[in-house]
């Protein structure tokens, strides 16, 4: 049987001593299932030390992602309140942060916004390297996130969207990667939410996934996310 609240705490002492441990499952292999109750210990313990659930994000909706981390099945994580960056982020507290670019969504009672985002994550494993499980139990590598200005729905079959670092372009893709329209990772997750027994409420948000692979992210970066006719979202690092 696998120790649920000892996984929780190896990663969560990971994070607070900003050094990467071994996957876990190195020592014992456990499953999705698993996998998603250690992930849910983790924010269980979140929530103790005030922090709040604002939402939720998607992984590997795109084959960019599933290729450069070698897993091949779509995930997800919570956001907490705490991961919300404004705009500027301290990487002192992170072990190996990267970026990503992101379409987010806000919901509403019977709608949603969409704005162009981004995500940081941090692995807490070392090297950056994990198995499904792994990732799943750490909540989907998630560190924190920031969004651009609302926007009404429109089509997001194809949405433009170049990412900079320091001005110089980075990565460029379309929001088609994901899962072929963000829309369709918007639905798996207030699916997802609902069955969990966790359903999104108004004002959650939902991050659909990188359309691109993610790049790392260096100390005093200027970083900015353009979405085609979504305008732009920006993070400057220290
Ligand atoms: C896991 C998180 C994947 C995405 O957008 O596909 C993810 C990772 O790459 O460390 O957030």
């Amino acid at each position: 049987m696998t120790d649920i609240a000892a996984c929780a705490e190896v990663l969560e002492s990971a994070a607070r001593d900003v050094r990467a441990v071994p996957k876990l499952t190195d020592s014992e292999p456990f499953d999705v299932a698993t996998a998603y109750e250690i992930q849910r210990a983790g924010i269980a313990r979140r929530e103790r030390r005030g922090e709040r659930r604002i939402g939720v994000k998607m992984g590997f909706t795109s084959r960019a992602k599933m290729i450069q981390m070698g897993v091949d099945d779509v995930i997800w994580g919570q956001l907490t309140d705490a991961m919300l960056i404004e705009s500027t982020l301290d990487l002192s507290g992170l072990i190996h942060p990267r970026v990503e670019p992101e379409i987010a969504f806000l919901l509403g009672r019977d709608g949603f916004k969409v704005a162009v985002g981004f995500e940081v994550l941090d692995s807490r494993y070392e090297d950056f390297r994990f198995t499904l499980p792994d990732v799943i139990a750490d909540n989907a590598s998630a560190a924190g996130f920031g969004f651009g200005a609302w926007h009404e729905p429109r089509d997001l079959s194809n949405v433009g969207l170049v990412m900079e670092i320091d001005g110089r372009t980075v990565q460029t893709g379309s929001s088609a990667a994901i899962l072929g329209d963000p829309v369709r990772s918007l639905r798996a997750a207030v699916r997802l939410a609902r069955d969990a027994g966790t359903p999104l409420e108004p004002g959650s948000i939902v991050l659909a996934g990188a359309a691109t692979a993610a790049v790392p992210l260096p100390k005093d970066a200027h970083v900015r996310v353009t979405g085609a006719g979504l305008g732009s979202v920006e993070v400057t690092t220290r």
